[in-house]
């Protein structure tokens, strides 16, 4: 087993890996930009090296920065967590050729399932059902429009490179086809500096299914089952459970094994993702592959008592897979909601800021992955994900009322978080009774205000309050050393009535 890992991410997936590393008995290093100094995850390791400025790409996003300091502390292996450099092949290639362990699938997997058509094309040839579509890239437009015909209309153009919905375009009908390709060309290539564009049938709200699959380096292979991901905002996914209410134990065996065709197809190992949407006829059709490890895995992890971090080091270290899948189980039910430093009611602008109060949820069956702390100046540079909180109970409706009172015991001042507008969508009569699909943030939540302009003073009065009362030790006190300030009750350092959707 490796004796030091290198975390090359921030936030509260950098205190995941570390917490993992930690029970394995695995000394951690951290890395760090400058905007980042006195973050959690720098804290929390056991050493640290300062990558560079604040931009991504002189620090988190920077390959060379970040294989010295693997080499100067000693690390023998990386963990790149979500985002930054965790599905580039470049950087997988590069560390192989260091020989640092990439925590991660091998750079030829990668590069296949980070290619949308050449991945459609293997898993078409795997007997894997794909959305009706192109399956490679024509030249010129006429081909575009005979193939748009062919598949009818609505169609839609995606990157082949892409993921996550840059340079896709819904099109209604010939007349917009190509201002919608070039428009996708375009964002493709400032996006991913490849112009490449297809096209598929356009499938109206679907549901967006995704299995959990964990593969060793000897060809042995497992399913977690699924993670229901419908709840999303411009492709940023905020409430994800698992099971889903979506599936029967029938489909559900038949996408996982599905899903584990995939990843044969892919030689895929280590741990990943296969995304299926999922249409009102319950037919399901392969999407991509996420070759990581996702923000969206504690749900997997709670209900099926695996820690896939564990899994992820464990298997990049060259042991077999201890998992059976005919031992594998789902018991109970796991909601997760994502905690982001933005202000809901105003078109998700991002919130940065010194977090004044933070008080956090606990008690059985609730997890919180938080990469914040009190006094903590949220920079403005990266992902504004400040904390996940993830509950699980028996069923499905004892996990949104323990979601629900979590949300409510979950107090952050000084930045606006998505906190109100998270208990909003669990409240929801559709969300209370399984009713999602990718449309349903659209469709119930397109102008939420966050209870108007009360709620809104009522939340600065009480930052402003607790700002003031920051500084409490500079206060004169009386003569039982007690100064104004440690009079009780302080609101702002209560919980309930005063939020929205409060007890
Ligand atoms: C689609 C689709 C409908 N039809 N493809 C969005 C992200 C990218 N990975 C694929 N996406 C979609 N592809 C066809 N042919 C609808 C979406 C989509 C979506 C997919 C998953 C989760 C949320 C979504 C929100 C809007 C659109």
């Amino acid at each position: 087993m490796f004796g030091k890992i290198l975390i090359a991410n921030r936030g509260e997936i950098a205190v995941r890996v570390i917490k993992a590393c930690r029970e394995m008995g695995i000394a951690t290093v951290a890395v760090f930009s400058e905007a980042d100094r006195t973050s959690l995850h720098v804290q929390l390791a056991d050493e640290a090296v300062l990558l560079g400025p604040p931009p991504a790409l002189e620090s988190y996003l920077h390959m060379d920065r970040i294989i010295q300091a693997a080499h100067r502390t000693r690390a023998e292996a990386i963990h790149p967590g979500y985002g930054f450099l965790a599905e580039n092949s470049a950087f997988a290639r590069l560390c192989e050729k260091e020989k640092i362990v990439f925590i991660g699938p091998k750079a030829k997997a990668l590069e296949l399932v980070g290619d949308k058509v050449r991945a459609r094309q293997a898993m078409e040839q795997a007997g894997i059902p794909i959305i009706p579509g192109m399956k490679s890239i024509p030249k010129a437009m006429s081909d575009y429009q005979q193939a748009a015909r062919g598949l009818g209309y609505p169609v839609i153009v995606k990157a082949s490179a892409g993921g996550g919905g840059k340079g896709m375009r819904i099109v209604a009908g010939e007349p917009d086809l190509e201002a919608a390709i070039e428009a996708g060309r375009r964002e493709a290539k400032s996006a991913f500096g490849d112009e490449s564009v297809y096209l598929e049938k356009y499938l109206e709200d679907p549901r967006h299914v995704e299995f959990q699959v964990l593969a060793d380096n000897h060809g042995r292979l497992v399913h977690l089952f699924e993670r229901e991901c419908s709840i999303q905002r411009r492709h940023q996914k905020l409430v994800e459970e698992t099971p889903s209410p979506a599936l029967d134990a029938d489909l559900r065996a038949k996408m996982g094994e599905t899903a584990k065709k995939v990843m044969v197809a892919a030689d895929y190992n280590n741990a990943g993702t296969v995304e299926f949407l999922l249409d009102k006829d319950r037919n399901f059709y392969f999407l991509e592959v996420n070759a990581r490890l996702q923000v969206e895995h504690p749900v997997t992890e709670l209900v099926t008592g695996v820690d896939l971090v564990r899994q992820q080091i464990l298997a990049a270290a060259g042991e077999s897979l201890a998992l059976r899948q005919d031992e594998l189980r789902q018991r109970g039910h796991a909601i997760e909601c994502r905690i982001y430093a933005e202000d809901a009611a105003r078109g998700f602008l991002p919130s940065p800021g010194k977090i004044l109060v933070l008080k956090e949820p606990g008690g059985p069956g609730v997890r919180l992955d938080s990469g914040v702390y009190e006094g903590w100046d949220v920079p403005i540079f990266y992902d504004p994900i400040l904390a996940k909180l993830i509950v699980w109970a028996e069923n499905r409706e004892e996990a949104c009322r323990r979601m629900i009172v979590a949300l409510q015991d979950y107090v952050i001042l000084g930045i606006h978080t998505t906190i109100e507008f998270l208990g909003d969508i669990v409240r929801h009569p559709d969300f209370r009774a399984g009713r999602t699909n990718t449309g349903f943030i659209g469709k119930h939540f397109a102008d939420w205000d966050g209870g108007g302009k009360d709620q809104e003073r009522l939340r600065l009065a009480l930052a402003a309050a607790a700002f003031d009362d920051m500084d409490r030790s500079a206060r004169p006190k009386d003569a039982a050393g007690r100064s104004a300030a440690d009079a009780w009750p302080r609101p702002w350092q209560s919980i309930g009535r005063w939020r929205i959707g409060g007890s």
